[in-house]
């Protein structure tokens, strides 16, 4: 059985070979704490995030969390996935909104929301409300995932559904996400659903492509 605190600790001290050790014992264990590793793996996420704040971390090593995190989810998307993945992989869009160049958070709950079968266009960062509309109207996609870490990114995330609403696509879905984001936040914007973790993403993502 593999020490959580341990992998927590791993991912915080930025230590690939004990990281992908314990995730690959857990998938020679069968998988069935893969979302129990992903929660360690986040919680070592957040260990890198204060250390960063304390000076002790710089930039660099706040991207290379990125790629070890998205590193762990490769590892784990096996086991990771919820349910079946039958049928055509529905298309969705995901972007970081306008004003907003945080981008480590959005490309793990995409890296989540691939390995569950989902066909993610990723709009990339800073993304005005315009492209969203846009891309939902031509490719005609029904749900939308809004990545914001900055408090503004609030104010981008109301206006980006507003655009929606403005242009008649009612029928899409929004579920908003990142640091700032809670259940008043989603009254505030009018988004249809919120999420910190990329699992609870990716299990309301798989209701609403079932709608
Ligand atoms: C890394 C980082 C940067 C990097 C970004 C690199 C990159 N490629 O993303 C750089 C150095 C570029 C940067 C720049 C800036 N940053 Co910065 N940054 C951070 C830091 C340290 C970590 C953010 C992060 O990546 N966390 C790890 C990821 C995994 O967490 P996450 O994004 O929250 O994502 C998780 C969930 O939220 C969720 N999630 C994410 N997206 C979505 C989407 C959906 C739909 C769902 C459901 C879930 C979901 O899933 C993820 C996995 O669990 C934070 C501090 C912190 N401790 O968070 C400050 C922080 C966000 N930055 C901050 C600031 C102020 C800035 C700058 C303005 C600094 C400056 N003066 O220039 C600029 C902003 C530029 C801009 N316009 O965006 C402030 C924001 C303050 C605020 N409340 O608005 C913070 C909080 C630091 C602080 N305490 O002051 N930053």
């Amino acid at each position: 059985m593999v020490d959580f605190e341990k992998l927590a600790e791993a991912m915080g001290d930025l230590d690939e070979d004990a990281m992908v050790e314990g995730l690959n014992q857990v998938m020679a264990e069968g998988g069935a704490d893969a979302a129990k590793a992903m929660e360690a793996c986040q919680k070592g996420m957040d260990l890198v995030g204060s250390r960063f704040e304390e000076g002790e971390y710089f930039v660099g090593d706040l991207i290379y969390a990125g790629e070890l995190m998205t590193q762990a989810v490769d590892i784990l998307k096996d086991a990771l996935v919820s349910g079946g993945n039958n049928g055509p992989a529905t298309k969705m869009v995901l972007c970081t909104v306008k004003d907003d160049l945080h981008d480590i958070g959005k490309n793990i709950v995409r890296s989540m929301l691939e390995a569950n079968g989902f066909d993610v266009i990723d709009l990339g960062i800073d993304c005005p409300k315009e492209k969203v509309v846009e891309t939902c109207k031509a490719e005609n996609i029904k749900i939308v995932a809004l990545s914001g870490v900055l408090t503004l990114a609030i104010d981008s995330m109301k206006d980006t559904i507003d655009a929606l609403k403005a242009a008649g696509l009612n029928d899409v879905k929004v579920i908003i996400g990142g640091a700032p984001v809670s259940e008043s936040a989603k009254e505030v914007t009018g988004a249809d659903e919120w999420a910190y973790s990329p699992q609870k993403t990716v299990q309301v993502c798989k209701e609403w492509a079932a709608l």
